[in-house]
Order: structure tokens, then sequence, then C-alpha cells
């Protein structure tokens, strides 16, 4: 009981699908039986009982079906703890203890995933990950021997959905220009053209807030074009919008690492927004305001959906910061085809990353 608490105070209310024990057979638990085999809960797991599974040539699994409305297009991760007593491989390479989730598409087909074992080995931590296909219509997880021999002892087990703080979407296709700049108003460099007040700063890599996970690009990659920086009174001579971004996800919540330079925060002016085209051809606005979603970089506050979740010092010696606003998408069963960020012309826009959670 206190693993599970501690895994779920690290994971938060995303992540940890079910945990199970085996002290007794949970209901979740199908048991598939052909020839002599035994499905059992005995003493002398990892902690308390534990799952035994023997067979003698034939299937002995116990299996539990995870909600593909839920989980199609996630990332399931399964951990647990194994013990394996003269398991010997069937006739196929298959044919052995295993965890295995089964995905299958909508023409039937089933996307196998497998972590397989044979031997005699004693308790040893066991893991699985399978990259769900979004259109899965059914997932089953499998613990169990497939026509083969032997006996397997499961325990401790652990199904969790990795992608529960989120993935991000690429901007690299539509960024214009890098994080830092170098000499001041010498229209050269990049950034906003002021020099050492820039976001170099800014760690790159993943930039994990509670319950979501960013990406900034290295500075280095693509031609340094590393976010996309739009058009203001400021910088008339920026791009107004972007090209439509491919992005083809289903998502619950979009989040958005941006922030903006001369933006009036206190007249909450808008900045810009994101528009989305879905798969369907429907679309949607996403603005966001100076005030309100987003902040200055050399002025970093929080506002009703700001949250803050970066700030730092900057070569010149300037304290800067990046916020996070976040969008809940009405239509989260149709996938969201483009993206494109469109500048209101006033202040002028940074946009660092985009993340996409499924719920
Ligand atoms: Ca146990
Ligand atoms: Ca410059």
């Amino acid at each position: 009981m206190v693993a599970l608490i501690l895994a779920l105070a690290v994971n938060g209310s995303a992540g940890v699908i079910f945990e199970d024990g085996f002290e007794t057979l949970d209901a979740r638990w199908t048991r598939n039986v052909t020839g002599d085999g035994t499905v059992e809960i005995v003493p002398g797991g990892v902690e308390g009982n534990c799952l035994k599974l023997s067979a003698s040539g034939g299937m002995t699994y116990v299996s539990t079906q995870l909600d593909p409305q839920e989980y199609a297009g996630a990332t399931i991760e399964v951990v647990g703890m194994v013990k394996l007593d003269s398991v010997q491989m069937g006739k196929e390479v298959f044919a052995t203890a295993k965890f295995h989730i089964g995905a299958t598409l909508p023409d039937k087909t089933v996307v196998n995933f497998a972590d397989r074992w044979v031997g005699t080995a004693d308790w040893a931590e066991k893991t699985l990950k399978a990259d769900i296909p979004d259109n899965a219509q059914r997932i089953v997880l499998d613990l169990g021997i497939q026509n083969a021999t032997g006996t397997a002892y499961y325990d401790s087990l652990v199904v969790r959905d990795t992608f529960g703080t989120g993935r991000p979407i690429s901007l690299l296709p539509i960024c214009n220009l890098g994080r830092s700049d170098g000499v001041a108003n010498d229209g050269r460099g990049s950034f906003l053209d002021l020099g050492m007040n820039d976001l170099f700063s800014l760690p790159e890599g993943n930039l994990e807030v509670p319950g979501v996970t960013f990406t900034v690009p290295p500075d280095g990659v693509n031609m340094g074009k590393t976010c996309a920086i739009l058009k203001g009174e400021q910088r008339p001579n920026l791009p107004a919008e972007t090209d439509p971004l491919p992005v083809d996800v289903k998502a619950r919540t979009l989040c958005f690492l941006q922030t903006a330079a001369w933006a009036n925060v206190e007249a909450q002016e808008p900045c810009l927004a994101y528009e989305i085209e879905y798969a369907d051809g429907e679309k949607a606005t996403i603005e966001m305001t100076a005030g309100v979603d987003v902040a200055n970089f050399d002025d970093p506050r929080e506002f009703a959906n700001c949250k803050l979740v970066w700030q730092g010092k900057n070569g010149a010696g300037k304290q800067v910061g990046v916020g996070m606003a976040t969008w809940r998408n009405p239509r989260p069963e149709v996938a969201i085809k483009s993206l494109r960020i469109v500048s209101a012309g006033k202040g002028v826009p940074i946009v660092l990353a985009v993340s996409y959670l499924r719920k």
C-alpha cells in the first residue's frame, strides 16, 4: 500500500492504470487454461501472496482488458516481479512465459507486444512497453505461459500509462528564430535582436511541469530555429503567422509553452491565436490574451491561464521566464490535423513548445 501511494504521488492522477499484488485473484482477470494448466494464488510472493501459473504444453494465462477509449494511442508500461521454474519453450519462439499485450485494429489484425522468458530464475523485475496504435479497438493484457511447459509466478504488478504527462508536438517545421541573439539592434542574429537580453538560459531538453512535460529543442538544431516569434508593433518585419503545422493527434488538452515581448498585460490585449483544423475539416481558434494567458518574457508573472513554469537570469542579468497556458479541446474524439500560430499584431508572441494530453 505504501508503494501504491508513492507511485500515485510521483505520477499524479495520470499514470497508474491499476496495481495488483495478487493477494487474491481480482475479478478483472479472466482465466484461460487448456490442458493440465493451473491458475492459483499462493503464498511466497515478493510480498504476501502471488499468482502462480503452471502449464504442461498448452495455454495458461490470465487476461484483462484495457479500455480502448482511454488507452488507444497511449504508451502502456507493464512492470512486475516474475519468478520462473523450469519454463521450457514450445515449438515457436513465442511459446514461453510472458507479459503480452494484444491490440486489435479495425481490420481485426492484432498488433502484439511481449516480453518473454524461459528457464529458472528467482524474482526479478520485468518490463513491457507497448505503443498502442491510435485506432486500436480492443486492448488485452495477458500474463502467462503460451504453448510451453513450466511454472511462472507474478507479483507486484503495476500497469501504467506513461503517456500521462503528455507528448510533445514538434514545432521545428514552423520555427523561424532561436532563443539567443548576441549583439543588440544590429539587424542580425536571432530572438528579438536584443543582444544578451534573450531566452538562451531556458534549459534545453525536457521541462517537467506538474502534469505536463514540454520538450525544448537544443539551440543547435534546425539551423538554430527553435521557436516561433511573430510580428508585433515593435517587430513589424516578422511573419504575422506560421504555416499550418501537421499534427495528426487526438488530444483532450493542448499545453502551450509561450511568452511575449512588449505585450500590454494591463490592457489585456489579444496577443496570439492558435488556429486548429480537425480531421473532418472543422476549425477552432484558441485566443491567447496578454495578462490572461501570456506574460512578457522579461517580466515573468502568473495570470489566470498563465502558469509560470520556468524563470531564471539571462546573459543581460535580467530575470526572464516562460509560462504555460492550457486549452481543453471540446472535440477530443476527432484528430487535430494541423495547428497554425497567428499574431494579433500588438505585442510580439513567442511560442517555445506545445505538448498534448489525452486526458
Ligand atoms: Ca503479493
Ligand atoms: Ca542581433
